[in-house]
Order: structure tokens, then sequence, then C-alpha cells
């Protein structure tokens, strides 16, 4: 073996029997830097006239082969060598090249493997061009070169998507050729030497079929559906559908696409919630704090959310202990869980030897003291003080001292909760959203006395639940449902000054909101946030401004789509604008003598964001969320605000 050559800080390689076994060393996920390109471009300088050089072997150093572009570098000026120039010199280089995958290709990682002349994968490896979700489409090569390894339609998925696959699906699409169980390094000098006077496969060279016309349709259609709006899809889907052209037209199109959308809003947005992710879990006085040991997990109250919890415990590998009133209660509550759990074995997404662990690791009961095992019980009982701080008494008894105890409250003071234990120091907030087996979003609460190392083992649950773990501080609703509050009553506010629910709800849905706000009520259920109205009425300000319109709606009977009417009727399940509902507002508005103006979308949603850009601030400005990124990150993963807006703060700055 050579000694080691230098093509770069980050790029260096060795000799081995005429092989140059090149490693990418570019911590932390060895993207494709200005310098990265650089000593690539260097390498293969240096391996040209290298005489001892017969092929190449690329590969990554660490977990990954290569993360892709370096996000960072995108809205600075370009810097030579371009990834596309590398990529393009690497295809048409004149010695064999195999990538050796031993982690990670994403993005302009798996673009550098499709343009060496083979690629072989360790059976952890991942590959995936997952740049739509940055607001992107791949811009070196990978809309043209994918589709002639897999076909039009398997490219248009993944790229469309930005799904990303592991080896052994790879190596079945065609997208690798081989995965290998052994040595990585060992088995890609053997194919390089292997490959050394025969003639190479080059991707860029090969052929692909274009799509029939029915499919194109059909597939497009689909994705473009998905999309709300996105552009990068939409291009995506253009680009991988015409690859059957030249390459060098379609890369020439690729790369005008890709810079151009680099520099859109959209992109903006999509990388500021990409960092805002991975900010996120850097919490103020947590540095090297230890999380407790956390092995079994209590749920209190095995209803909805305690079931959704249950389950998305059981499948991160705890065992769970749930406690419900009566041991009637409990069996039911054990049965809505291996439901839930059954439903994911249905559809493909648990096996059964996993469903059977997760099964065994499940027992219920209505007894305190069987919970006694428990490292951290979470309650979702009924969202009510007293029924909580009875329960919290009782479990404050038969726990560990060093257990702990966490509320799953929406709406009440957590401190409040803490505060009839002896150790409120161990207690903090899980707020789940529901489904919580299903839903992203956690909002950590850390409460007044809540411990450091119990927080941080809040947050390592979190993210072994894997869940997106946000820590607020304590206010009325947390971050979430503070700002969803201030956006509901503009909502409203909108509503009696002259705005028809259809025109809100058609101004967010083309915002990219999933569904309107009010149509959001009609499928939750009108009817438990007019208990809370009531509740709340003889403490309201009677300055304050307050809508009765949903009052009047409920008091009609109309609670949503259960009822089968609310904010809208739903004749054949489907949503339609209900005269009575117009008239209840005309009423309303009459009552207060508002006449009522028309509103322009852009006008209703400005209005709208102002409200949640606000209420954000207070948030900021006392301290409940840490950084406006935390509050964006809130709102897009639990109350559906387009990811490619980048959360209200972002769309406010
Ligand atoms: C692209 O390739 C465009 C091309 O088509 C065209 C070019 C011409 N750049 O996620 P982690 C940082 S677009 C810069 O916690 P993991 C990240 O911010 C790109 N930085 O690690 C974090 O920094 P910090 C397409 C990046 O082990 C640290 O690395 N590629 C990049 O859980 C660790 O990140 C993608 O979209 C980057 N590309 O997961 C893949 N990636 O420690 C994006 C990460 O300061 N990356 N960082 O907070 C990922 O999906 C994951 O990071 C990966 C590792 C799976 C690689």
């Amino acid at each position: 073996m050579s000694a080691p050559i230098e093509f770069s800080a980050t790029v260096s390689g060795t000799i081995r029997d005429g092989v140059l076994i090149v490693t990418l060393d570019s911590p932390p996920v060895n993207a494709t830097s200005a310098e990265v390109r650089r000593g690539l471009k260097a390498m293969l300088e240096f391996a040209e006239s290298s005489a001892e050089t017969t092929a190449i072997v690329l590969t990554g150093a660490g977990k990954t082969f290569i993360g892709g572009a370096d996000i960072k570098e995108f809205g600075k000026p370009a810097e030579e060598p371009t990834l596309p120039a590398v990529i393009e010199a690497i295809e048409a280089f004149g010695k064999p090249v195999v990538a050796a995958l031993n982690g990670a290709a994403l993005g302009g990682g798996l673009e550098v493997a499709l343009a060496c002349h083979i690629r072989i994968a360790s059976a952890v490896a991942q590959v995936g061009l997952p740049e739509v979700k940055l607001g992107i489409v791949p811009g070196a090569g990978g809309t043209q070169r994918l589709p002639r390894l897999t076909g039009i339609a398997v490219a248009l998925e993944l790229i469309a998507s930005g799904r990303i696959v592991k080896a052994s699906e790879a190596r079945a699409l065609g997208i690798v050729d081989d995965v290998v169980e052994g040595d990585l390094t060992e088995a890609a000098i053997a194919v390089a030497k292997a490959m050394v006077g025969k003639p190479r496969r080059r991707t860029g060279e090969l052929s692909v079929a274009a799509l029939d016309p029915a499919e194109t349709e059909r597939a497009s259609a689909k994705i473009l559906a998905k999309a709300r709006g996105q552009k990068a899809p939409g291009e995506a889907v253009r680009l991988v559908l015409s690859a059957a052209r030249p390459l060098a037209e379609g890369l020439a199109d690729e790369r005008a696409t890709f810079l151009a959308l680099r520099d859109s809003r959209e992109a903006a947005a999509l990388r500021h919630v990409f960092f805002a992710e991975r900010e996120a879990g850097k919490v103020a006085g947590l540095e090297g704090v230890e999380p407790r040991a956390v092995a079994t997990i209590g749920i209190c109250g095995l209803g909805l959310m305690g079931s959704g919890i249950a389950v998305a415990a059981l499948s991160a590998g705890y065992r769970v202990i749930g406690l419900d009133q009566t041991a009637d209660a409990a069996e039911k509550g054990r049965e809505r869980i291996i439901g839930l759990m059954e439903k994911n074995l249905a559809s493909g997404r648990l096996d059964q030897a996993s469903f059977d662990a997760q099964k065994a690791r499940l027992s219920v009961t209505a007894n305190d003291a069987d919970l006694s095992p428990c490292d951290l019980v979470i309650e979702a009982v009924f969202d009510d003080l007293a029924v909580k701080t009875d329960l919290f008494r009782r479990l404050d008894k038969v726990l560990r001292p060093d257990a702990i105890l966490a509320t799953n409250t929406s709406y009440l003071n957590p401190d409040e909760i803490a505060a009839v234990t002896q150790h409120p120091e161990r207690v903090l907030g899980l707020h789940f959203f529901s489904p919580a087996h299903v839903m992203r979003l956690l909002e950590v609460v850390r409460c007044a006395k809540t411990a450091p190392d119990v927080l941080a083992t809040g947050l390592a649950v979190a993210k072994k639940l894997r869940k997106l773990a946000i820590v607020t501080g304590v206010t009325e609703g947390f971050i979430g449902n503070s700002i969803f509050s201030a956006y509901r009553r503009e909502a409203e506010f909108l509503l009696e000054d002259g705005a028809m629910p259809e025109e809100i709800d058609r101004a967010l849905e083309d915002y990219g909101f999933p569904m309107g706000l009010f149509a959001v009520y009609d499928m939750a259920g009108l009817e438990i946030a007019w208990a809370r109205r009531k509740r709340q009425a003889a403490t309201r300000d009677p300055s304050d401004r307050y809508v009765e319109i949903a009052d009047r709606l409920c008091k009609a009977g109309r609670f949503g789509q259960k009822a089968g009417r609310g904010w809208y009727v739903y004749p054949e399940g489907k949503r339609v604008v209900d005269p009575d509902v117009t008239a209840i507002i005309e009423t309303a508005r009459a009552k207060k003598g508002i006449t009522p103006r028309s509103f322009s979308q852009a006008e209703i949603l400005e209005r709208l964001l102002a409200a949640m850009a606000a209420e954000g601030q207070r948030l900021l400005a006392e301290g409940i969320a840490a950084r406006a990124s935390d509050i964006d990150l809130v709102m897009i993963n639990g109350y559906g605000f387009p990811a490619h807006k980048g959360g209200p703060m972002f769309a406010a700055g």
C-alpha cells in the first residue's frame, strides 16, 4: 500500500494493487463542499497521470458516503469546480471508477455514485434524491441518470417524493449493482481490479424508454396533487419524464431548473426547516447533562391519546404498563392498543415478529401499585385539574423517587400539577398530538422546577419515539395552542368582519394548509372547544372582543362532521357551504351592528399570518419559546402550516 496521498484537506487516497482507494472525510456528512470538489478534481488529475493507478474506488469516512451538496453553500457565490463538472469528469474517466457506498448516498452524493462505473453498497447504505424536500430538484444529473438505471416510472416516484431507500431495495431497483455483507473496501478493490481493461457501463450512455402517455398522466397527476402548490415536485416530474432525450440537453435543462429553484423563497423556507430541526435539539442548560435510563413507561388513561402513546412507546422498544380506572377499562385500552398495532401489521408497517414482541412488552392494570417498576409515567387522562392532581398524588406514592412523571395536558398549568407531588423536580410535560403514534411533534414542557436531567430524559425518550421534540415553557396552551388560539381568534374576527368560512378556508388551502381552519373544526368536532369556552365564560374580560358564531353553531347542534353538519354540511361526505351557516353568521354580525366588508385572499392571509407571528413574538419575549424556528416547527408539524412556507415566523421575516 502506498503512503497516503492528500488531494485536499478532505479527500485523500492510497494505492493498493494498482487501485487508488479514495476516501472523502468531511464531517459531519461528507457534503460536497467546494473543498471536497477541489479534492475530487485533483484526485482525477492525479489518477489520470499516475501510471501505477489502474482503477479508482471512491468511498466515505464515517457512517455516510456523501450526504449531498453542502446546503450551507446555497445562497453564496458559486465556487469552481461545480459538482456537475466533477461528476461529468468521473463518468468520462478512462480508468474504472467504483463507488463503494459505506453509508447514506443522498442528493449530490447519489449523483456522484450514479456517474461511477459501478456501485456496490454495504448493507447499511441508503440512497435517495431528497432534493424536493429542500424545494429544489437534483442539480448534478440525478433526474437524467437515475431513470437510465431504474426506468422512468421508478425514478419519477423516488425523485418527486424524495424517498430514501435501503441498500436491498436499491439493489432490486438497479440503482446499486451489489450489496456486500463483508468488508466493503476489499470487495470494491476486487471489483475494480476485475474491471480493468473491460468495457465500461457509463450510466449517461444508457438509453431510457419514454413512459406511455396514460401512465405519464396518472403518475404526474398523483404527484402534483400531493405537491400542494410547491414548485419542485412538478419540475422534477417534467425533468424525469423528458429523460429520454440526449443526456447533454437533459443536464442543461436540469441545471437551469436547479439554479432557479435554489434561489427561490420556497427553497429558502425548506432549508430553514431543515436547519431548524437540527437546531431544535440544542437546548440551553443541558450541555453535558445525562438523561436517566428509561426502559419501562407507564401510561395512565388508555383512551385515544394514551393508546397512541402506548403504540409509539412499544414500537420504540419500551416496555409499557397501561393504567386505567377499572380492570374493564384497562382491558378495553389493551384491545385498543392491539387494534392500532394490528392496523400497522395489516399495512405492512409492522412485521409479525415485531408485533409479537411488542405485544409481549405490554401489560395493563387498574392498580396504581403495578406502575412501581416504571422509569417514566405519562398521564393522558381527562384534561381536568382535579383529575390530574389526584392521579399525580397517587403516583407520587407508588413510584420510585427517581422515576419521572409527565403530564400530557394541553391547556392546564403543569406547575400546578407538579405542585401536588413531593418531588416537583421530576415532573415535566410531554404534550403529544393526536394520533400520538402518527404525529411527529412532541412539545416537551419545562416546568418551573423540572430538573435538567429530567428534561434531558424527556428529549431522549422523544428521540427514541422518533418524535420531533420542541422545548416549551409554561403558558396556557404552550407554543402550539397559543399560536393556534391567536390564529383562530383572528379567523373569527375576519368572519365577523365579513369573510365567509369558505373564503378563509380557500385562502389557507391555496397557501398550502392541507385543510382550512373551519374544515378542521368540523373534522375534530366543535363540542370540546365549546365546553372550554363555557368554562371560561365567567372569567372572560367583558371588554375583550368575543365572537359568538361558533357558540351559535353548537347551540344549533352543528358539532361538525360526526353530526353531519358544522361549519359546512356533508352530503355524500363532500364539504358543501350551507346557507343556514351563512344566516347564523349574518345574524351575529347584525347583532353587533357590523357592516360586513369583502376581503381578498391576500388580506385574509395577511391578517392570519400577522396574528400568528405577533403571538410568536410574545412567546419569544416571555422566553416560552427559545427561538423563532422552534415556533415554526411546532406549527408545521402540529397544525398543518405548509413547510414550504417555512412557518409563521419565517413567513413574517
Ligand atoms: C443536493 O445534494 C443538491 C444536488 O442535487 C445538486 C448540487 C449541484 N449540507 O441530520 P444530522 C449537517 S441537496 C450541509 O443530525 P444524521 C446538519 O446540519 C442535499 N450540512 O445527522 C448537522 O449539523 P449540526 C441533498 C449538512 O446522522 C449535521 O450535518 N441531501 C448536510 O442524523 C448532522 O446532521 C440531503 O438533503 C448537508 N447536505 O443524518 C440530505 N446534511 O451538527 C440531508 C447534514 O451543525 N442530510 N448536515 O447541526 C440528511 O438527511 C442527514 O443529515 C443524513 C445524516 C442522513 C446525511
